[in-house]
């Protein structure tokens, strides 16, 4: 699908800020994939879609989630958590996007989970690193991003993980798993 097309559905839904946050995880998820032989253009189409329901009614989300099939793990959550989730649903059924592996890099691009494939780490990665961003740290994960795309999913979940926990912010359990998962654990 055409990216013009794509942007189009995007932008009404997000203010000016989120849609240049977008944009450069485009740019970002692109380079990474173009880096490491992934197929750009599927990264680009998760890219933009990524946050597409970043702003919607948290309550109806919440009736998405539980008249389709999620994980029921998602119910008590906000907006934060479920952003994912609905966003691949609505790119599933209102855009017609079929490639798994688009919507569940859009699926999972809050937390991660268990045995993430190379595009669900780039947008992981990208969503974090993209140009726009200017935390603290962020030097060094867009460094280790473009050195070994493993090393920076690492870098990017264990930085994520140190925030949530300095902060007092509960962690959602595919976050805990995408961790230990990434960082490995003892048999
Ligand atoms: O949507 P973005 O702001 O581009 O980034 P995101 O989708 O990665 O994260 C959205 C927010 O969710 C961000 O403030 C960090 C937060 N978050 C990520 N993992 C968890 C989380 N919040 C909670 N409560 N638990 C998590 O495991
Ligand atoms: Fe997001
Ligand atoms: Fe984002």
């Amino acid at each position: 699908m055409e990216r013009e097309k794509l942007l189009a559905y995007i932008k009404p839904r997000m203010p000016q800020k989120r849609y240049d946050h977008t944009l450069g995880v485009a740019e970002t998820a692109i380079e990474l994939a173009n880096l490491y032989g992934e197929d750009a253009e599927k990264a680009e189409i998760a890219a933009i879609l990524h946050d597409l329901a970043k702003y919607e009614d948290e309550e109806e989300m919440r009736v998405i989630i539980r008249e389709n099939g999620f994980d029921k793990r998602l119910i008590p959550w906000g907006a934060e958590i479920l952003h994912g989730p609905i966003a691949a649903y609505r790119a599933k059924n209102e855009l017609g996007i079929q490639d798994e592996d688009i919507l569940n890099a859009m699926h999972y691009h809050t937390t991660g989970r268990v045995g993430m494939s190379h595009l669900e780490k780039i947008i992981y990665v990208a969503d974090m690193t993209e140009p726009n961003r200017n935390f603290p740290g962020v030097e060094r994960l867009r460094e280790i991003a473009r050195t070994d795309l493993h090393a920076g999913m690492r870098a990017c979940i264990s930085h994520n993980i140190s925030f949530l926990v300095s902060a007092e912010i509960p962690i959602y359990p595919l976050s805990i798993e995408c961790y230990n998962d990434i960082i490995g654990v003892e048999k």
